[in-house]
């Protein structure tokens, strides 16, 4: 295996893909009676049985991904688990790549320095499984994880699964790409199927054609509008249609990637031109020769584009020509504004208008595209006499694209209006970002072109408001230093006093002068991989061996306390904060130390404290969870709607679960979340009444009956004990496969493996 892991899929691989598809296809649309999608085609061609049952959000299926892919933050819980199962090496190609722990301070060289010193241990233990597991390695300062993907492993027609929520970045190059918690990749890389419920289809038919500016992400900031965070859960969002051809490869990726905020399990385009255009810039040459010899089966069939209402479950027509520049914000990536209405809302709901820091960058914006897009707009504006009125910053996708950007003088362009080129790394999207000089007391608005915005999840200051919209509209803004700003009809005055206008950006899609390498970061795993030594320092607070979880006693759950209900939303950043808890992503008893402390409390509106049931205290969450632990009491939190919608943390699932949460009860769950809550041994489970949900007090208990007897579309009954002795009896849902049902008996998916390993 490990001499397939080098810095580019080999072709050999996607042949072998290649090879089945067109029979795959074949049977498909015999075995349907009629055309098939593009994401039908890439499934059916994955399936580890190709005879499986098959029904559209019904059954769970068992597939082969051609790769996993894993950032430093999931990565070391990943592969902590994966150690623990006995294997000596993966049995799919898989990379790491370490861009989440970079803090972004000082600009990218400071910064990165620092990184490596204060994450060494970390990235050492990285370094040193990968190497001892036959891991691809990509070192700090190689850029953030999709980009990667993208530049070096998607390939059209392929299946991957990440350990990130924006891992379907890669359906920009026709991939699907799934994003999922740990313990998902560590059953792909101990040989077992990735397992996941068949998708509803949601068509997106794009015609027209984007101009001025308008520019891919105002398509995603769109979609989000209509379908909402929690619209696309259980389905894959297909794009189709003319327009859908005339966007370039990387445009393709920043629409794919978004769709995590609208709950989708992956996003994806049919195989293009553009797609060809940029494998073969990419050094893929050989890999787009392949893929135009089945370029067929890389698009959906002329039958689905004739009928797409009998194809998809659900359709979307957005017309490219009509659609202008969008700014979503704050809170919520679908909470959409048309960009030259933003002003008039934030004077409505209070939001300050002045802009306190515009960002670019993130896996969803940060393509050699979108810079020369930027920079084009930071060179007139230079000429014009204008410059930044807020901080600018800019963070690379990659180094490829750093080191390109670099040499055709772009980064010296947005460096001419005031810019601070970051390190390549996620940054301030993921709460690497220090502030020293806010006021974190008073509102502030930043602008950025990155996917989510909730509360805290830039700085840490929830009085931050976030808004995300394209890279160019977040220069125009920059420029202006108002929200209040369309680049379309509004003028700025410059430096002289004059009234200028900004003309449209204009962009170039691949680099004329090819991609420059940059610097060489990634690392192959040896060949002789016996002596590596994987070292976890039983001392460290950053990095602890896990130790397996209790197997279920068999026993019904019975009155057992509440220790959160949730209001509103509570998402993973709720659950499980980054930021300076990102420090603590290899260690689960230290990061069980931000429980829910972002949750806010349905019984008192306080986020993050809640009252003790051992002794009616008010304490915050993770300290009673501790406390509930160590009297060996389980106990149970509530949820609202799309309970742990964003990442695909599974610290959001193994917390509760370390901490003795025996079920998770909520209107309804975000699709990964769900999944790593069941990985993990815990019950999510839904209302059958949502109303259920309100009847719910502070000091109720909770008891769910019959568990011996959990069965896939069975829904369990529990009840509500109130304080005064009076019972309510409620119904809950699951989405439980028979196969999941032993996960939750064992304790958790992870020891079904580590006793096959052993048997
Ligand atoms: C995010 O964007 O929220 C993250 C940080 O990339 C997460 C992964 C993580 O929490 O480590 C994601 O999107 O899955
Ligand atoms: Fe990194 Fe932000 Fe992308 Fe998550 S969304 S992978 S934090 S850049």
């Amino acid at each position: 295996m490990s001499s397939a892991i080098s810095a580019t899929t080999p072709i050999e691989l996607v042949q072998e893909v290649y090879a089945r598809l067109p029979e795959r296809v074949a049977s498909g649309r015999e075995r349907f009676g009629r055309g098939l999608t593009l994401a039908e085609k890439i499934l059916l061609n994955h399936l580890r049985d190709a005879e499986q049952d098959v029904e559209r959000a019904r059954t769970y299926n068992d597939f082969g991904p051609d790769r996993v892919a894993m950032q430093d933050a999931t990565a070391q819980m990943a592969l902590l688990q994966f150690m623990t199962a006995g294997l000596p090496e993966v049995a799919v190609p898989s990379t790491v790549h370490c861009d989440h722990l970079i803090l972004a301070k000082e600009g990218a060289a400071l910064d990165l320095k620092f990184a490596l010193d204060t994450n060494s241990e970390v990235y050492e233990f990285l370094r040193t499984v990968s190497a001892k597991y036959g891991i691809g390695f990509w070192k700090p300062g190689s850029g953030i994880i999709h980009q990667v993907v993208l530049e070096n492993y998607a390939f059209p027609g392929g299946m991957m699964i990440g350990t990130d929520s924006h891992t379907p970045n890669a359906g920009g190059l026709g991939m699907v790409a799934i994003g999922v918690g740990g313990a998902d990749a560590v059953d792909v890389m101990t040989g077992f199927p990735f397992n996941v419920r068949w998708p509803k289809l949601i068509g997106v038919h794009l015609t027209g054609a984007l101009s001025g500016w308008s520019s891919p992400k105002d398509i995603i900031l769109k979609v989000a509008e209509i379908l909402t965070v929690k619209g696309g859960t259980g389905a894959i969002v297909e794009y189709f249609g003319p327009g859908a051809d005339s966007i370039t490869a990387t445009g393709k990726a920043t629409v794919c990637n978004m769709g995590a905020e609208i709950g989708a399990t992956t996003s994806l385009f049919p195989y293009d031109d553009n797609m060809a255009a940029y494998l073969r810039a990419t050094g893929r040459e050989a890999i787009a020769d392949a893929a135009e010899s089945v370029r067929g089966d890389l698009r959906a069939d002329d039958a689905v584009l004739a009928d797409p209402s009998a194809h998809f479950d659900q359709v979307i027509e957005i017309d490219l020509d009509q659609l202008g520049p969008m700014i979503n914000g704050p809170h919520s990536p679908d909470r959409a504004h048309q960009l030259a209405d933003v002003g008039d809302a934030a004077r409505q709901e209070g939001w300050p208008l002045d802009i306190s820091s515009a960002l670019i960058g993130s896996c969803t914006n940060s393509s050699y595209e979108d810079i020369t897009r930027a920079a084009s707009i930071a060179r007139q504006a230079k000429a014009k006499g204008l410059r930044a009125r807020t901080q600018l910053m800019i963070t690379p996708g990659s180094e490829q694209t750093r080191a390109t950007i670099e040499r055709d003088g772009l980064l010296a362009d947005l460096e001419g209006i005031g810019g601070t080129v970051l390190a390549n790394a996620c940054g301030p999207c993921i709460g690497q970002w220090d502030r020293p000089d806010l006021d974190p007391s008073k509102l502030n608005t930043i602008v950025n072109s990155y996917n989510r915005n909730f509360p805290k999840r830039n700085d840490g200051n929830a009085n931050t408001l976030s808004f995300v919209t394209s890279p160019d509209t977040v220069i125009a803004l920059a420029l202006a230093g108002t929200l209040d700003f369309d680049p379309r009809t509004d003028t700025l005055t410059n430096e002289a006093g004059e009234e200028v206008r900004l003309d449209p950006p204009v962009g170039e899609a691949l680099p004329q002068g090819g991609f420059a390498a940059g610097e060489d970061t990634f690392q192959a795993p040896p060949v002789d991989r016996s002596a590596v030594e994987v070292v976890v320092d039983p001392q460290s607070d950053r990095l602890q061996l896990l130790e397996p979880f209790e197997p279920w006693d068999g026993r019904d759950y019975s009155e057992l306390p509440i220790l959160l209900k949730a209001q509103g939303k509570c998402t993973t950043d709720h659950i499980s904060a980054a930021g300076p808890w990102l420090k603590y992503r290899g260690h689960l008893e230290n990061i069980s130390g931000n429980l829910y402390l972002g949750a806010v409390n349905a019984f008192t509106g306080e986020v993050g404290t809640g009252k003790d049931p051992l002794d009616g205290e008010t304490r915050p969450f993770p300290e009673i969870a501790k406390r509930l632990h160590e009297a060996g009491q389980g106990w149970v939190a509530i949820g609202d709607e799309n309970m742990g919608e964003g990442s695909s943390r599974e610290h959001a699932a193994m917390e509760p679960r370390f901490r003795n949460a025996k079920v998770i009860l909520a209107r309804s769950f975000a699709r990964i979340h769900e999944t790593n809550l069941k990985k993990q041994g815990l019950l999510p489970l839904t209302f059958a009444d949502p109303a259920t949900y309100d009847e719910i007090g502070e000091d109720d208990r909770i008891s769910v009956h019959d568990l011996g007897a959990l069965a896939p579309d069975t829904p369990v009954r529990g009840t509500i004990h109130k304080p005064d002795g009076a019972t309510v009896d409620f119904e809950a849902h699951h989405t439980f496969s028979p196969e999941q049902v032993e996960w939750f008996k064992a304790g958790g998916a992870l020891n079904i493996i580590r006793q096959k390993q052993a048997g």
